[in-house]
């Protein structure tokens, strides 16, 4: 049966889910694929497709949609921050990203946490906010459907699963980021994540440009939404752009959201919303450590380690850090799949100095 957006959802056969185990040695949610556009998808993810597609937006919504590592919590923070806390004294600040502005198909990944396991802030504020409701019925988006106006939403579903009217009643930015970035922040991604990616940095690579991760296709991603860039209640900004002027990024947005903050407010935003402020106030979007648990498997211990070596989801914010991990061989294979998809999207990426 279609879901309510009219995606087919196909589950991948035993012989790739065989394989992919070699690589991804942890979680290995059953997925799926959804026609029309390819979207991969962990199978989890079709029992909340119709709550997220009819999801009821409000018109003071803010919809944060990025594909995977494009620079999503930092603009999400930016943007709750700007609307929510723009003199930095709001009692919610100090929870991590996740709990005051909802991760809407979260639930697609999320497991209840058993009673006695470690605190997970974003369940404990469905608690909070949601008394009496089901956690089995989606904790985040539940939890997206309570909290109070003016609501700041993260998505990285593409435009066409989610709610045909979004752009008409909510105002939306997207971020995008240069693909090669991406992909060494999302290889990472998947290698700190109970995911366990085990596969060399090219094995990703190879994935990646299969269209073969969650949230898979990127350029289909970044079409819907640039073919969306003239209206009114969409805003495109690339990491890049952000990193390189951080305040002429924020006055655009101060305009496209209508917050009227003044300069001085703008300036705290940029200094409260930086790498090393984010990176010092918490681990992670979620708020949840591997380091909480009492017991940790091997694999677990081998994780940390690689955390140690690597750094942890705040693991470097710059632009250009690809020229340090990708060989001239896979910088060269990316360069050649941006060719045969940029074509058709007059899109131009900054890969950072002396690209
Ligand atoms: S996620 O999990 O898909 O939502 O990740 P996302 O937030 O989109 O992207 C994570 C990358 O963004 C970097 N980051 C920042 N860069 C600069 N400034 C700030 N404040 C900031 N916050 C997060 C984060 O380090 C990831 O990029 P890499 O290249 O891996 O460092």
């Amino acid at each position: 049966m279609p879901l309510d957006s009219g995606h087919e959802a196909t589950e991948l056969d035993e012989k790739t889910m065989e394989k992919r185990k070699e690589k991804f040695k942890g979680l290995n949610y059953l997925m799926v694929k959804l026609s029309p556009g390819g979207w991969v998808m962990p199978k989890n993810y079709l029992k909340f497709a119709n709550k997220i597609y009819n999801f009821e937006m409000r018109n003071t919504d803010v919809f944060v949609l990025t594909f995977p590592k494009c620079g999503t919590t930092w603009s999400q923070e930016i943007i709750w921050t700007m609307r929510n806390n723009p003199n930095l004294d709001h009692p919610w600040a100090s929870k991590p990203p996740l709990a005051r502005s909802p991760f809407i198909e979260h639930d697609m990944f999320m497991r209840i946490p058993e009673s006695g396991s470690p605190s997970d802030p974003v369940y404990d504020m469905f608690l909070e906010m949601c008394p009496g409701k089901n956690p089995d019925e989606g904790v985040n988006i539940q939890l997206a459907g309570a909290i109070p106006d003016p609501r700041t939403i993260k998505s990285h579903l593409p435009f066409s699963l989610l709610p045909s009217s979004l752009l008409d009643t909510t105002k939306v930015v997207y971020v995008a980021r240069n693909p090669k970035d991406v992909i060494v922040s999302y290889h990472h991604f998947y290698k700190i994540l109970e995911t366990d990616f085990v596969g060399t940095l090219e094995d990703f690579l190879d994935y990646f440009v299969n269209d073969d991760l969650v949230y898979c296709p990127y350029w289909l991603h970044l079409k819907e939404a640039w073919e969306r860039r003239h209206h009114p209640n969409m805003h495109i900004i690339f990491f890049e752009d952000v990193k390189e002027n951080v305040m002429d990024e924020l006055k655009k947005l101060n305009s496209f959201l209508g917050t009227n903050l003044t300069e001085e407010q703008l300036k705290g935003i940029a200094d409260y919303t930086s790498f090393e402020k984010m990176k010092k106030r918490g681990d992670t979007p979620s708020g949840k450590k591997d380091s909480d648990k009492a017991e940790i498997s091997e694999d677990q211990k081998r994780r940390q380690e690689y955390v140690k070596k690597e750094g942890g989801f705040y693991r470097k914010g710059v632009v250009g850090d690809w020229k340090n991990k990708l060989t001239p061989e896979m910088s060269a294979k990316v360069d050649r799949w941006v060719r045969d998809h940029l074509s058709d999207l007059d899109v131009s990426f900054r890969y950072g100095i002396g690209h």
